[in-house]
């Protein structure tokens, strides 16, 4: 749903010239540095970037999936560590506070992501839990008006930058399963919290993930997202409904990007006297690559207009995010290929995206787990 189509469009062209302007020059200066330089991140927040979907009573910007599905394909067009860095506020990071969360929570929080001035992330993903959300291992005992929390959770996204954590931790260890699971909000000067160190990735360089390590870490029965325990199974998996929509939209706008910048090399580019874009195999890769990159579009927009009706969208989530992710990967090896030798070297920005997108189609659930959400909703359906 898209509230008032001209203020979308002025937020957009600003995006647009923050991206091209900003961001784009320099993609190579925060890979090679492995930081995000700080001049970025103010003007990120200058320009709202981190309260994008935080509700306007809380000092965010509100904005519809469909409308933040737009900025997500501007956002898409240049390296991912830029997104990431405000990317959990905007999504995992706050979306169980603003889904379940009690007014007091959001209250507490909120205002804060919106404006930049702290980041919020997710730790559902653990040593040996990791597709099986619902075996995780974390556990939070309840003591008086505290929880004592024990657990490692792993590859968090923002972590060693948060200054609050989305926990998942079992409450009820008699239940195995996902219902003995609850969510907290916990803030990182907790004592018994430490960090592991920053992991060495293949990609996305200037963002970071580390482990969170909970030591009889004592938090308030107050961080009970939602005051509810039990829930917290479901929390996630309503974040990850969401995030894997976010996903697919930067999936999109990262296989626009890449494309256009194979389109410009295979047309400038000349072999056998000729530029590589007059010969019909290369074209047959542009033309698929973008035909592959409208359909995902229209299938992430469709998704993000259901879940603005309200409806549920596990099976369209996890479709786009399927489609979209796939189709990204393709892209990037098409347009690998179509830069030829050049396409394996740092210089082209494609060797960097390559890497980069990779990580789309294993976040927020690998491909794999969307197909056995799909089908299990289908075959959920029949049932019922
Ligand atoms: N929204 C709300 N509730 C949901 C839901 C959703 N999208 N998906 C599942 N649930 C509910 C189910 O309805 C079920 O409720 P009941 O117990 O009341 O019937 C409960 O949650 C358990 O669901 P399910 O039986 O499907 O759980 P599984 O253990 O089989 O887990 C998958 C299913 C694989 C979907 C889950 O573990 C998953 O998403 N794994 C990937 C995790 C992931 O993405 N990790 C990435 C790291 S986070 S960046």
């Amino acid at each position: 749903m898209i509230r008032n189509q001209e203020t979308l469009d002025q937020l957009l062209h600003m995006i647009q010239q923050f991206v091209k302007n900003e961001l784009m020059p320099r993609e190579h200066e925060v890979a090679e540095k492995d930081e995000m330089p700080q001049d970025i991140i103010d003007q990120m927040k200058a320009l709202g970037l981190f309260g994008l979907t935080i509700p306007e009573e809380y000092g965010g910007l509100g904005l519809t999936m469909e409308e933040e599905l737009y900025i997500a394909f501007e956002i898409g067009r240049t390296s991912p560590a830029f997104r990431s860095i405000f990317g959990t506020n905007n999504g995992i990071g706050s979306s169980g506070i603003i889904i379940d969360g009690t007014e007091e929570q959001k209250k507490k929080y909120l205002p804060r992501y919106a404006s930049g001035e702290i980041i919020g992330s997710f730790c559902l993903t653990e040593p040996e839990s990791g597709s099986d959300a619902a075996s995780l291992k974390t556990t939070a005992v309840k003591d008086g008006d505290f929880y004592i929390l024990n657990g490692t959770k792993r590859y968090i996204t923002n972590a060693p930058l948060a200054s609050t954590y989305t926990v998942m931790a079992r409450t009820n260890p008699d239940i195995k399963g996902s219902g003995g699971i609850s969510a907290f909000v916990v803030d990182r000067n907790t004592s018994g919290i430490s960090l592991g160190k920053k992991d060495k990735k293949m990609g996305q360089q200037g963002t970071y993930t580390c482990d969170v390590i909970f030591e009889n870490c004592r938090v308030p029965a107050s961080a009970l997202i939602g005051g509810v325990e039990g829930i917290g199974f479901k929390t996630a998996m309503k974040v990850l409904d969401k995030g894997r929509l976010h996903i697919s939209a930067v999936s999109v706008g990262a296989a626009e990007r890449m494309l256009d910048d194979a389109l410009r090399y295979a047309v400038e580019r000349k072999q056998f006297g000729q530029p590589i874009a007059s010969f019909q195999l290369i074209q047959a890769m542009l033309a698929d690559s973008k035909a592959e990159i409208y359909a995902a579009k229209c299938m992430v927009l469709d998704a993000a207009r259901r879940r603005d009706q309200g409806l549920n969208v596990s099976t369209e989530s996890s479709c786009a995010k399927l489609f979209a992710t796939e189709m990204c990967g393709r892209v990037a090896d098409h347009c690998v290929q179509i830069h030829g030798g050049a396409g394996y070297i740092s210089e082209y920005s494609i060797e960097r995206f390559y890497r980069d997108v990779r990580l789309f189609r294993l976040y927020e659930g690998t491909s794999q787990i969307q197909q056995i959400i799909i089908a299990k909703n289908m075959i959920n359906q029949v049932k019922d």
